[in-house]
């Protein structure tokens, strides 16, 4: 089934935010933002911007209601700056005018007087002065200090890598509607429609009952709006509140940089032991998180990191400590992958350290190493079904990996200004939210009396096609034409209680429970049928009933109307929670993921060594996809995924200067991957296998893991410096841009 979106999209008819019909007398709001990093406010005069014309209001701390207060996992962080700023960026005030160009030359007038205090952006110096979001946690397994003495080769070092702006093509916005007795309607491009909910409630001192926030898709969100398009909608909805009037916000791109957080940069010391035959039989590691100013999804996001520190590899003795460090910068949230990918970036690293120093190569300290069924993870889930080797050894058959070394190495052999570099990046990432209580979601079904059926998820459409999955579990299960199945917009009246569209998990919990909910619904009419049949296997397909296997005369409208008659109920509603998991955080044990995804991918870039540029030449995957239910919509994911993950590790930089001011403010400062910078090729095989039980129809989740591919574009581009300038230590410091790549070509002990 092709992506029931692209026709509209093609043709720009698709309704984002900034597209709903405005109703008359709509409001438009923009957020003051602090311009220093960390202050007391003195004195702040709002007169000459309140006297503007066109401007209706400026709203801040003082007029809420409810509490001043949106921090998900932890109270820390206020809607509005009260007395101090913890980050360039942080909103002080809400500018409410009848147009947004009024309210930007208001925002001119307004004069903050700040008193100064002293600003840290590093997460080792936060760190040095004890400035944490919350108390550090630590994974083991086996005894580190006993394995260190067996260990043949042991190394340590460092690794940094960066943050990354998510730059949904839509930015973030929100649309605020009065409606009757003090409820609100508020639309919102957001992955998380109840935590919205939830905090407009909370803000405004209101029941979540009168709020409905209601999303239609989002021009991409790739974890930013999981937690941080929440602010945006209270703000809009606290306006409505004060003013009974529409009010719409959809923010500048600057703005929208300027004041959200990104990916986390971490700074990690890793401490690693190998046996001679290149087990490894020890890995130490502490992984100090940039959280920004206050805690937002960050304690989770360090969690993933922490479960993710030994990617898809067994080690028996491990210990992995990580710190979630607070700074002045704008707070940092979920990004694809959500501190998966930081983590491994270590272990890659340290695998990649090792094998310069013992002079093999990295590939086969990889191979070496890979989990198998039965391996215990640090967190103590027992890995079953696994697909590490398997995709391996499928990567290296399909794409002839040996011939293409001995291409390389020729090709080295007999050119100076250019060289080839390749790395092999396997991946394993576990589904399941690590938060156990946020596996559920809910569906709800309406066969209308002329056969037409509307279906309501927890599910968000952000691009990954979660809704055409959704569509097709709905036709396979009642053998149905698309065209009679509508998938209606994410809404909290229809759906209530929902978990984010996050964790890759979308598809699976919200395809579970729909599909319980369709599986009901055609047990219900197999028994109308039954009635006219009896005796007889009752099956629905091709919109026809079928009575031991033959067609009869009775069409999908028939039997429809036949049990509206019947009185029988033709509305369903269906929950489902993930099975099997659980996970003790005390002990920092248990089974949190439903199943894990692997894959491997092999790299081969070109790097010109007098300009320090580089191309992707070729990127062979072979993916654990389970089953494939889609296999366009999720072989575009493992593209996506690829080249954001490309793009994070080699070209995007984000550069926040000492007084925390973030100078790649634009796409002017800020390099993303384009169709020159992306692979030339890229082919994708799936592997064979059965799919997991608790994916939905065994086609397992693919959102987040493709990310991880981009690891592979590092290596590969260190591969090729190192052909280049053999015998220089390097740092392993990401993203690896040109400049970066040309001083390494260039560096002397
Ligand atoms: N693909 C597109 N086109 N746009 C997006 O915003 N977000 C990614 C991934 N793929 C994203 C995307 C992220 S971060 C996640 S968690 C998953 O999609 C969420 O959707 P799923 O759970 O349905 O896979
Ligand atoms: N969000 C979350 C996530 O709250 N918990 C998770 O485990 C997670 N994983 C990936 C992406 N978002
Ligand atoms: Mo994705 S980072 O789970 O929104």
């Amino acid at each position: 089934m092709i992506n029931i979106d692209a026709h509209n999209h093609v043709k720009g008819k698709s309704i984002y935010l900034d597209d709903i019909q405005e109703l008359q007398g709509t409001l438009y709001a923009l957020p003051f933002d602090a311009t220093v990093a960390h202050a007391k406010i003195s004195a702040i005069d709002y007169t000459q911007a309140i006297h503007r014309t066109g401007i209706i209001r400026i709203i801040t701390a003082k007029d809420i209601p409810g509490e001043n207060q949106i921090g998900g996992i932890l109270p820390d962080e206020p809607l509005f700056a009260d007395g101090e700023v913890h980050f360039r960026g942080q909103v002080i005030a809400l500018i409410i005018g009848t147009s947004e160009h009024h309210c930007r030359q208001a925002a001119k007038l307004i004069k903050v007087t700040y008193e100064e205090l002293p600003i840290i952006t590093d997460a080792r110096e936060a760190h040095a002065q004890n400035k944490l979001i919350m108390p550090p946690r630590s994974f083991s397994l086996g005894n580190t200090t006993q394995a260190w003495e067996e260990c043949a080769h042991v190394f340590e070092g460092r690794t940094d890598v960066n943050g990354q702006e998510h730059l949904y093509i839509e930015t973030q916005g929100a649309y605020a509607r009065p409606k009757e007795d003090g409820s609100i309607i508020v639309s919102s491009s957001t992955q998380g429609p109840t935590a919205v909910q939830r905090m407009v409630a909370r803000v405004l001192g209101i029941a979540m009952h009168k709020i409905e926030i209601d999303t239609v898709r989002l021009g991409g969100g790739f974890g930013g709006k999981e937690d941080q398009a929440t602010p945006w909608a209270v703000m809009v909805a606290l306006a409505t509140q004060i003013l009974h009037k529409p009010v719409k916000m959809a923010m500048h791109r600057m703005d929208d940089m300027r004041m959200t957080g990104k990916r986390h940069p971490y700074s990690a010391d890793f401490k690693i032991g190998l046996s001679k035959d290149l087990k490894i039989l020890a890995y130490e590691v502490t992984h100090y998180q940039n959280a920004g100013a206050a805690a937002d999804l960050s304690p989770a996001v360090m969690e993933r990191t922490l479960f993710h520190s030994t990617n898809a590899y067994y080690i028996p003795n491990v210990f992995a400590k990580a710190f979630s460090c607070k700074t002045n910068l704008p707070p940092n949230t979920a990004f694809r992958g959500f501190g998966g990918p930081q983590g491994k970036f270590v272990i890659e690293a340290a695998i990649v350290k090792a094998a310069e120093a013992l002079g093999v190569s990295p590939a086969l300290i990889q191979k070496t190493n890979l989990v198998v069924d039965g391996n215990e993870l640090s967190y103590g889930q027992i890995l079953q079904q696994t697909q590490a080797h398997p995709t391996w050894n499928a990567c290296m058959d399909s794409f002839d990996y040996e011939a293409q070394k001995e291409r390389i190495k020729l090709f080295n052999e007999s050119n100076s200004r250019y060289k080839k570099g390749l790395a092999i990046q396997p991946i394993c990432f576990g589904i399941s939210f690590t938060n156990t209580m946020m596996n559920h979601a809910r569906a709800l079904v309406h066969i209308y009396h002329d056969g037409s059926v509307v279906v309501s998820t927890g599910a968000v459409e952000m691009g990954q096609g979660v809704n055409t999955k959704m569509l097709q579990i709905v036709t396979q299960t009642l053998g149905i034409k698309p065209s009679r199945v509508r998938i209606e917009s994410t809404n909290t009246l229809r759906v209530a209680n929902t978990s984010p569209t996050a964790a890759s998990a979308g598809a699976d919990l919200n395809g579970k429970a729909l599909q319980m909910a369709c599986v009901a619904l055609l047990e219900r009419l197999k028994a109308v049928a039954q009635k006219e049949y009896t005796d007889q296997i009752i099956e629905l397909k091709e919109e026809m009933v079928f009575a031991n296997e033959t067609k009869t005369e009775i069409t999908w409208q028939d039997l429809i109307m036949k049990a509206f008659v019947q009185r029988v109920a033709l509305s369903e509603n269906s929950h489902y929670a993930t099975p099997t998991i659980h996970y003790d955080k005390s002990k920092e044990k248990g089974h949190p993921f439903a199943y894990h995804v692997y894959g491997t991918s092999i790299h081969e870039v070109t790097v010109d060594c007098l300009k320090g540029t580089y191309n992707f030449d070729s990127v062979n995957i072979v993916h654990d996809f389970g089953k494939s239910m889609n296999p366009t919509i999720d072989n575009g994911q493992i593209e996506g995924g690829l080249v954001q993950g490309i793009g994070w590790m080699t070209l995007e930089e984000i550069i926040y200067n000492e007084q925390g001011r973030l100078v790649s403010n634009a796409l002017s400062t800020y390099k993303v991957p384009d169709i020159y910078s992306v692979p030339k090729e890229i082919n994708i095989k799936h592997l064979e296998t059965e799919g997991h039980e608790l994916a939905i129809n065994k086609s397992k989740a693919v959102g987040e893991p493709p990310l991880m591919y981009g690891l592979g574009a590092y290596f590969a581009i260190r591969d090729a410096v190192k052909a280049f300038n053999p015998n220089v230590e390097l740092a392993v410091n990401a993203p690896y841009t040109p400049e970066k790549v040309l001083m390494d070509l260039y560096r002397r002990r």
